[in-house]
């Protein structure tokens, strides 16, 4: 159906996050039509991570030969580029959050982020904020990148950080907003945690708060927010 193509072109074009992803899964439908104006597009739109990666994931879900060459070609290592400073292999990260395993790829987020913090931080099993204050921004943005671009643009550190500034840098209602506890409850890990898109926006990735809030404090803060384009 090529109006409703041209129209869900437009859509993909000039409207706002939500409206795009809204195309998409409507985009999706007509697949495998239009698979090849989505490559063109991914090429070409100026779009939020979070409609990048659900744009890549429906054309890998594809399973059409071309399409994959030309990804595999375009995008070796998935949408995001695995940028590190330190040396550091995002690559298990990436393929974890493609397939939407965020359970698995939380505890993995975590790990990766005691390994950029050193091997006395790796030893210790978690961190502290003057380890996260030195964390180098382009593998804080790798990260939150490939969790917004996996996640419909749903989870992420960046995510986190809006809702809480939106919240007048409140920590009890964020706690409250992101699902991290109801009233006076704690939600207990794992099993109490919503481990798929259902859940609010701003729920993965998890920061323990039992040693307090001076880690997510430093995430939150932390001057990658301050550059990014995200
Ligand atoms: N846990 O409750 N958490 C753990 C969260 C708290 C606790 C790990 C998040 C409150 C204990 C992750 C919340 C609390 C352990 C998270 C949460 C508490 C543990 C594994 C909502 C009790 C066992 C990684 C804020 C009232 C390990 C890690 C230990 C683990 C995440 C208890 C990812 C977001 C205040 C006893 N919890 N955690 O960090 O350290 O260990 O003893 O935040």
């Amino acid at each position: 159906d090529t109006d409703l193509l041209t129209s869900l072109t437009t859509q993909l074009t000039s409207s706002n996050e939500k409206r795009q992803l809204q195309a998409l899964d409507d985009l999706s439908a007509l697949m495998p039509d239009g698979g090849e104006k989505l490559l063109e597009l991914l090429k070409t739109a100026t779009w939020a991570w979070g409609v990048k990666g659900r744009a890549y994931e429906l054309l890998t879900e594809l399973g059409d030969a071309e399409i994959k060459s030309a990804l595999v070609d375009q995008y070796p290592q998935g949408i995001v580029p695995l940028l590190s400073e330190k040396g550091l292999d995002y690559q298990p990260l990436q393929q974890l959050l493609q397939h939407h395993d965020y359970q698995a790829a939380d505890d993995l987020t975590l790990k990766l982020l005691c390994q950029l913090a050193g091997p006395a931080a790796q030893k210790r099993g978690w961190l502290y904020f003057t380890e996260v204050e030195q964390f180098p921004i382009p593998d804080l943005l790798t990260i939150d990148h490939l969790w917004l671009a996996h996640s419909q643009g749903k989870f992420g550190y960046s995510v986190q950080r809006q809702i809480w500034l939106g919240l007048g840098q409140n920590w009890s209602q964020l706690w409250e907003k992101i699902n991290w506890r109801q009233g006076k409850k704690w939600t207990r890990w794992p099993g109490e945690f919503t481990w798929d898109l259902s859940a609010p926006r701003g729920h993965l990735p998890l920061s323990n708060q039992l040693r307090g809030i001076q880690v997510i404090n430093a995430l939150l803060n932390h001057r990658a927010w301050s550059q990014s384009s995200t």
